[in-house]
């Protein structure tokens, strides 16, 4: 994997390589620090706040996957970890290498997959494997030095970059074995070509420290890691030279305290609104982890036959004919097999690509309850028509979009049709009208004309533009029966938004439904196509209707 790799989130890449920024970190006059991360989140936050490295600390990866710090987990299992951290960021990384994983050879290998996932540096101490955190026991055992140095050497042969850092840590102080074996190391390493030398301390005084960085002088970067140290002043280590500061495995632990009180308090009040307000909404975990990135992506990538539309549902009626099935919601939710009419269309919507679906509510709104969805309210639904409900969705038609009524159940290959066909405004209607069962006597119907009839000819295909729609066309005339759904163009959705605003005022919109809206339309000199299906679609209306589609469906 290599520093151009896709990550999860992307931020914006600075131009230098991810081992030239690390060392210039390293080598830079100035001070620098570096912050404990264990996961790809917690990179990532490090990142977000605005260190200039990563420490990948072995302790804390180690524990943040419940294990010692004891090599327990295995060099394969932390790279993993690491991938993650490194396609999460875009700062360097210096990884905890702890003693290489073995001898010369398994560091080789080390250093060649650490190059590979886009680390910057790695630090090797000078223990034997398996390795004790630094801070447990006395006298820990301590390598041979010529055997550490071959690991250093076999370590900047395997780097894949040039810029690849490798970082010795002299264990000498901590295994209580003073400062000058300390030096007598560092001074074989640096020999060796290692980049820095990390020298590590577990007293609560700095003094063995400094005294370590005044002998050295600038035979290369030192850097250091005061967990034990940590109430030093900072600028003491500036005073002293040190290169880079390690604060080491504060996120780790910070993460344990918080984990442990939401933990307790969840447990103990059995409920979650004592902690909501206190933690990281999930709508910040989306953003961290990049969803509007992919969100994006998709639109690029994925073939989506509603991509770029919006969708209006007309769902402000009652149902009055549903009967008692309505007393406490709109007949868009009534249940259909387990799931109303409105969340099934909405389904379908979002299965096609489309998203950003406004849905207009009217008779007991607060029963439309769908997540995800845009909401506009005709709380004079009952004494309004359909226009009146489209008009208060007026500003969702700037862009092209579907316009549907919130009772209608029709197949997925009609909606496919409809996206692909070509023209601003294009209606559905069912040229088989005459052999949809009647579910009441006298229930008027919205019947349409258009220039042809529908054609069962394969190689009949031509367009059919609309002459006229609604309940004054008769059954003669007729060559389908409106639907309740139509796709608009931006040029259509602008020439609906237009004439919703004429017939506002104009005084015609209160009671107008879309046949109305499409007469003038057509009057007015817009091409509107009709789009013919033959059946397979259902309106809820009735207790029949209902019967009926809980049949299909
Ligand atoms: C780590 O963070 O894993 C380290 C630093 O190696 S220390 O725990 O201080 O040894
Ligand atoms: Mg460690």
């Amino acid at each position: 994997m290599t520093a151009n790799t896709v990550r999860i989130v992307p931020p914006a890449q600075p131009p230098q390589s991810k081992t030239s920024r690390f060392r210039q970190l390293l080598t830079d006059p100035e001070m620098a620090f570096i912050m404990e991360a264990h996961n790809g989140l917690s990179a990532r936050i490090v990142e977000e706040v605005g260190f200039k490295g990563v420490w990948a600390s072995g302790l804390s990866i180690s524990a943040a996957l419940g294990v010692r710090d004891n090599n327990e987990a295995s060099w394969t299992q932390v790279l993993e970890v690491l991938e993650f951290m490194s396609d999460s960021t875009s700062i360097p990384i210096l990884v905890d290498g702890d003693t290489g994983y073995g001898n010369f050879n398994n560091m080789r290998r080390l250093v060649t997959k650490l190059s590979q996932r886009g680390i910057a540096a790695v630090c090797i101490e000078d223990k034997l494997f398996p390795k004790t955190n630094s801070f447990i026991g006395r006298a820990q055992p301590l390598a041979d030095i010529d055997e550490f140095c071959g690991k250093i050497k076999a370590g900047k042969d395997s780097q894949l970059d040039d810029d690849f850092c490798v970082i010795a840590r002299i264990e000498a102080l901590i295994a209580g074995w003073g400062v000058d074996e300390a030096l007598r190391r560092g001074e074989a390493y640096h020999a060796a070509g290692a980049d820095a030398v990390l020298i590590h301390s577990k007293i609560a005084e700095p003094d063995e420290i400094f005294a370590f960085c005044k002998e050295w002088g600038n035979r290369c970067p030192v850097v250091i890691v005061p967990t034990m140290y940590y109430a030093t002043p900072t600028q003491q280590f500036r005073d002293h030279d040190i290169s880079l500061v390690i604060w080491a495995n504060h996120n780790m632990r910070a993460a344990m305290q918080a984990m442990r009180h939401i933990s307790e308090t969840i447990f103990h009040t059995e409920t979650l609104a004592d902690v909501e307000d206190t933690i990281p909404t999930v709508g910040e975990v989306f953003k961290i982890t990049g969803n509007d990135e992919l969100a994006a992506a998709e639109a690029r990538y994925l073939p989506k036959r509603g991509a770029g539309y919006g969708a209006v549902v007309l769902a402000a009626s009652r149902g009055k004919r549903l009967g008692a099935l309505t007393d406490d919601r709109p007949k868009c939710m009534v249940d259909v097999r387990g799931q109303p009419v409105l969340r099934r269309q909405l389904s379908m919507l979002n299965g096609a690509g489309i998203r950003d679906v406004t849905i207009v509510r009217g008779y007991k709104k607060e029963a439309i309850d769908l997540v995800s969805v845009a909401t506009v309210d005709n709380d004079r639904y009952a004494e309004t028509g359909e226009l009146y409900s489209l008009n208060c969705a007026r500003k969702a038609l700037n862009q092209p979009t579907l316009v549907s009524y919130g009772d209608i159940l029709f197949r997925d290959y009609m909606l496919d049709a409809l996206l692909k066909a070509e023209g601003d405004i294009v209606i559905v209607a069912d040229a088989l009208w005459q052999d949809r069962e009647q579910s009441e006597a006298g229930l008027v119907r919205d019947l349409v004309v258009g220039d042809r009839a529908f054609s069962t000819d394969y190689l009949d295909d031509a367009p059919v533009s609309l002459v006229a729609a609604g309940r004054d066309v008769g059954a003669d005339a007729a060559t389908g029966e409106w639907v309740g759904l139509l796709k608009l163009s931006e040029a259509g959705a602008k020439a609906v938004a237009a004439e919703l605003a004429a017939m506002e005022a104009d005084g015609s919109l209160e009671k107008g439904d879309v046949p109305v809206l499409l007469n003038r339309l057509v009057t007015a000199g817009h091409a509107i196509r009709v789009q013919y299906i033959t059946g397979q679609w259902l309106d809820i209306d009735d207790a029949l209707d209902l019967a009926r589609a809980r049949n299909i469906v």
